[in-house]
C-alpha cells in the first residue's frame, strides 16, 4: 500500500517523518521550555552550553514539566471521553436520548454494588445514582479519592497513593493543576511535579478511563467472544466502504445499526453496490470488533493506507489519532472525510455534528452520504489488498472468568503449577520510528513462547489479529504449558482486551487476581510493555500502570533523557514506593527479554 501511495502521488506519514529528519535533539531529550516568553529556552545537555532557562529552571524541572504536561493531555483525552460517555448515560436516564438503552443490567449492577449503591431497587433509580456519583467524580472539590479509585483500586494500593499523597481528588482538577503546577513561575521541584503526573494518571486510569470502559458495557453491552477480522483486506470492491475511525462508541454503535437498516440497504444497491461494508480503524474500531464483532480495517498507521484502496466512500471520525492529513489523502481519491466532533475539525473534511439526541437520525445521514459518494469512485485507483486475518475477540474481565468456568481460579492454578509463567499486557500505539506492527507483535510471539499469556489492547490488538495470534490455533506458538491451557480453553494464547480506555480492565484484572491471591499487584508476574507508543494517552496509561504496581517497558524513548534526575526516579526510585517502574529497550527481543526477567523474579519471590 505505501507503494500505491508512491505512485498515486500520496504522502505519507512516513515521508513526513523522513522529512523531519534529524529531529530536534533538544526536543527529543525533553530540554526545550516553552511556558513563558522570557522563552524558549533549552538547556545544553553537553554541560557546555546553558544549565537553566531564563527564569533559572533546571534541566530537572524543565524535563519534568513537559513530561507531566503529556500525561496531562492523555488524561484529558481519556477523561473527556469518559465523560462524553456519562453524560449520555445520564441522559438515558433522564430520557432525553432514545436511541440508547441500558443494555446490560447485570454490568449496571455490579458497577452499582462496587460504588456501594443500593441495588434493591429499579434500574432507571440504580442508574440515576450512579451516573451521578461517577459525573461527581469530575467536579467535586473535596480532597477526598474520587469514587470510582476507591471502590476498583485494592486497599493496599489505595494506602500507597494516600501515603505518598498521590489520590486522586477529582478527575479534572489534577489536569488542571498539572497546568497550574507547570505555568512559570509555580512548581519547580521534579520529585513533587512527577507526584502531580501520578495523580492525574491515577484519576485517567481509575477515573476517567474507568468510567468510559464501565458505562460503555452498560450501554452497549459488555464485551464476549466473537469471531472476526482484521486488516485492509475486510474492505469490500462492490459494497460502500464505510470506515469509522476514532474512539467513542457512542456514535460507531450507531453507525453500525444505520448501516444495517434496510432503507440504507436498499439505497446502497440502488446506487450499484452490493451492500454497505463498515469497518472500523484505530480504537473505535476495537470497540466495535469487541462488542459486534465488526471487522477492523487497520490500526494507527493504516489510516492513511485504508483511503489509498480507493474504495473507501466515507471514513467518518471522532475524535483523538486522527491524522490531519487524511484530507490531503482523501484529495487524491473520491473519499469523503466526515468529521463528527465538535472538539476536532479537520480543514478540508465535511462537518456532520454528531448529537447523542438524534443519534439515529445523524448515523443514517452519515451512511446516505457515504453511499451518495460510491458512484463517484475513481475506477483505476481502486486496490483493495487481499489481507485480512481472523481470529477470536471479545475478552472483557467478565468473558475471561467465564471462558475459566466462572472464577479466577483455574487460572491461578495454571499460574501455581507453571503451566503459565505469568501475565503480560502489551497496549499503545504505531509510531514511524518503529517498523509498522513489528514490536507488538514480536514482543508477543516472545512471551507466548515463554508460557506467558499475553493480553492487549488498543492498536496492539490490531497489529496482534493482523498476524492471527487471536486464532486458537495461535497456541501452536505457545510453550507447552499454555498451549495445553489454549486448548482446553479454546481461547488464543493473546487475548483482545478492548480499546485504549479498556485498559482498565486490565487494571481491573489484575486487581481481582491479587487480591484472590492476598498479595499486592506489584508481587504478581505480570509485566505490561508498549512496544510503539506514540500519543500523551500512552504516557498516561504507562504512569498509571507503573503508579498501580506494574513493570512497564518502553519500546520508544520519552523526552525525558535530558535529566538524570528524572530518569532516575522514573525508572528506579519509584519502584520502591509504588513496586512499578519504567524501563525502555528498543528491539522486540529485548523488550521481552526484560518482561520476562522481570516475571521469573516476581514468580520466584511469589511461589518460591
Ligand atoms: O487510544 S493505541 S494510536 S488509536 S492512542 Fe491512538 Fe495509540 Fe492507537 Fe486508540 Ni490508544
Ligand atoms: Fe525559559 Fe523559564 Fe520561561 Fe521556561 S518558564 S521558557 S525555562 S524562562
Amino acid at each position: 500500500m505505501k507503494e500505491k501511495a508512491k505512485s498515486d502521488g500520496v504522502e505519507t506519514v512516513w515521508d513526513r517523518f523522513e522529512e523531519q529528519q534529524p529531529q530536534c535533539g533538544f526536543g527529543q531529550l525533553g530540554l526545550c521550555c516553552r511556558n513563558c516568553n522570557m522563552g524558549p529556552c533549552r538547556i545544553d545537555p553537553f554541560g557546555e552550553g546553558p544549565s537553566k532557562g531564563v527564569c533559572g529552571a533546571t534541566a530537572g524541572t524543565i524535563v519534568s514539566r513537559n513530561l507531566i504536561r503529556m500525561t496531562a493531555a492523555g488524561a484529558a483525552a481519556h477523561s473527556d471521553h469518559g465523560r462524553e460517555t456519562a453524560l449520555v448515560f445520564k441522559e438515558i436516564v433522564e430520557g432525553e436520548v432514545p436511541g440508547y438503552e441500558i443494555k446490560d443490567e447485570a454490568k449496571l449492577n455490579s458497577i452499582a454494588s462496587r460504588l456501594g449503591v443500593n441495588t434493591d431497587r429499579e434500574i432507571e433509580e440504580v442508574a440515576k445514582d450512579v451516573a451521578e456519583i461517577a459525573l461527581e467524580d469530575f467536579g467535586k472539590q473535596d480532597d477526598e479519592v474520587i469514587s470510582f479509585a476507591n471502590a476498583y483500586a485494592p486497599e493496599s494500593l489505595q494506602q500507597v497513593w494516600q501515603e505518598l499523597d498521590v489520590a486522586p481528588r477529582n478527575i479534572d482538577r489534577e489536569v488542571v493543576e498539572i497546568m497550574h503546577r507547570t505555568h512559570m513561575g509555580v512548581d519547580a521541584d521534579p520529585l513533587n511535579l512527577n507526584l502531580q503526573g501520578i495523580r492525574a494518571a491515577l484519576g485517567d486510569g481509575w477515573g476517567g478511563s474507568l468510567i468510559g470502559t464501565e458505562f460503555s458495557d452498560v450501554m452497549f453491552g459488555t464485551p464476549e467472544p466473537v469471531e472476526s477480522s482484521a486488516n485492509l483486506g475486510v474492505l469490500e470492491e462492490n459494497k460502500v466502504n464505510v470506515i469509522t475511525h476514532g474512539h467513542v462508541p457512542i456514535l460507531s454503535e450507531k453507525i453500525v445499526e444505520a448501516a444495517e437498516d434496510e432503507e440504507m440497504i436498499e439505497l446502497a444497491k440502488s446506487k450499484g453496490a452490493d451492500g454497505i461494508v463498515v469497518a472500523g480503524m484505530c480504537c473505535t474500531g476495537n470497540e466495535i470488533i469487541m462488542r459486534h464483532g465488526i471487522p477492523t480495517a487497520g490500526n494507527f498507521l493504516q489510516q492513511e493506507l485504508a483511503i489509498t484502496t480507493g474504495a473507501v466512500d466515507a471514513m467518518v471520525v471522532d475524535y483523538q489519532c486522527i491524522m490531519p492529513s487524511l484530507t490531503d489523502v482523501a484529495d487524491c481519491y473520491h473519499t469523503k472525510v466526515i468529521t463528527t466532533s465538535e472538539k476536532a475539525k479537520l480543514p478540508g473534511a465535511e462537518h456532520i455534528e454528531f448529537d447523542p439526541a438524534k443519534a439515529d437520525k445523524i448515523a443514517k445521514q452519515i451512511i446516505k452520504t457515504a453511499i451518495e459518494n460510491y458512484p463517484a469512485r475513481k475506477e483505476e485507483k481502486i486496490g483493495i489488498p487481499e489481507e485480512k486475518m481472523d481470529g477470536v475477540v471479545g475478552f472483557s474481565v467478565e468473558s475471561i472468568v467465564d471462558a475459566l468456568g466462572g472464577s479466577l481460579d483455574p487460572l491461578l492454578e495454571a499460574i501455581k503449577e507453571g503451566q503459565i509463567k505469568g501475565i503480560a499486557g502489551i497496549v499503545g500505539c504505531n509510531n514511524p520510528k518503529v517498523e509498522h506492527d513489528e514490536g507488538h507483535v514480536e514482543v508477543a510471539k516472545k512471551l507466548i513462547a515463554n508460557d506467558i499469556l499475553v493480553v492487549g489492547t488498543g492498536c496492539w490488538s490490531i497489529a496482534a489479529m493482523k498476524d492471527g495470534l487471536f486464532k486458537p490455533e495461535a497456541a501452536e506458538l505457545a510453550g507447552d504449558g499454555l498451549q495445553a491451557v489454549c486448548e482446553q480453553l479454546e481461547i488464543p494464547p493473546c487475548l483482545h482486551m478492548g480499546s485504549c480506555v479498556d485498559n482498565t480492565r486490565i487494571l481491573v484484572a489484575v486487581s481481582a487476581i491479587a487480591e484472590a491471591l492476598g498479595v499486592e499487584p506489584s508481587q504478581l508476574p505480570v509485566a505490561g510493555a508498549a512496544p510503539e507508543w506514540m500519543s500523551e494517552k500512552a504516557v498516561s496509561i504507562g504512569t498509571y500502570f507503573v503508579a498501580s504496581g506494574i513493570f512497564t517497558v518502553l519500546g520508544t524513548t520519552p523526552p525525558v533523557l535530558g535529566s538524570n534526575e528524572v530518569v532516575k526516579l522514573l525508572t528506579e526510585d519509584i519502584e520502591e514506593v509504588t513496586g512499578g517502574k519504567f524501563a525502555v529497550e528498543s528491539t522486540p527481543n529485548e523488550i521481552a527479554d526484560l518482561m520476562l526477567d522481570h516475571i521469573a523474579s516476581k514468580r520466584k519471590e511469589l511461589l518460591g
